[in-house]
């Protein structure tokens, strides 16, 4: 298996993955001609990245992994979590998640949170999960200009500057994509 399909509308994530995975050739939906929205209706994370992966791996019947991620905030009892797309509301960018945490967040001093990323992989039918978190705080203000979605209030504990202040290739050293990356990294090497 050299081609393998990852499974996401979003191109920051591709960007992030890209650098990690380089053992394989990695597809995107744009090369299998694929722009249909694949709707998001579980209420686990896990659950949402079988649905985006197992729709593709039927469609296309090739080899393919999806990414679900959520930023779990302590004190909002682990929100937005599985609602992170789209906390603000359907039609919601980041700007609007970000603003409505911060707001719900104001005077509030636990401000721990922490993202998972869960990744489904599907080959020849068998399917595969591998998880990564990181742990953090949510600052008091945005801060940085890299990154996407979350990254501009996120402060991964042990330094004091948002993911969005951080390289591509920094926040790959320790993110938690990154880390549910190289467990997939680990297994696809031996599987052949
Ligand atoms: P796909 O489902 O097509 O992969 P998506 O952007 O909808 O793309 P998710 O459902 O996993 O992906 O994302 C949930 C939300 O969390 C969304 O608002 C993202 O911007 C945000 N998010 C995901 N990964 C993130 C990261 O590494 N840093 C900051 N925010 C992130």
């Amino acid at each position: 298996m050299n081609n393998i399909c990852f499974v996401t509308g979003n191109k920051n994530k591709l960007r992030e993955v890209q650098k990690l995975l380089l053992s394989h050739n990695l597809l995107s939906l744009e090369d299998l001609d694929f722009s249909d929205d694949i709707p998001e209706t579980e209420d686990t994370i896990e659950g949402n990245a079988f649905l985006k992966a197992d729709h593709i791996h039927k469609k296309f019947g090739v080899s393919c992994f999806s990414d679900d991620t959520g930023l779990f905030i302590e004190s909002l009892d682990g929100q937005p979590g599985v609602m992170s797309a789209r906390f603000a509301g359907s039609n919601c960018n980041s700007e609007d998640n970000i603003s409505l945490v911060l707001e719900m967040l104001s005077g509030i001093e636990n401000r721990k949170a922490f993202f998972r990323t869960v990744i489904c992989l599907i080959v020849n039918g068998k399917v595969n999960y591998f998880h990564g978190e990181v742990k953090g705080q949510i600052s008091k203000e945005k801060a940085g200009d890299k990154g996407f979605g979350y990254d501009p209030i996120f402060i991964p504990d042990g330094f004091d500057k948002t993911f969005s202040e951080f390289t591509l290739d920094k926040k790959n050293e320790l993110s938690h994509r990154a880390l549910a990356v190289n467990k997939l990294v680990n297994f696809l090497n031996g599987y052949e």
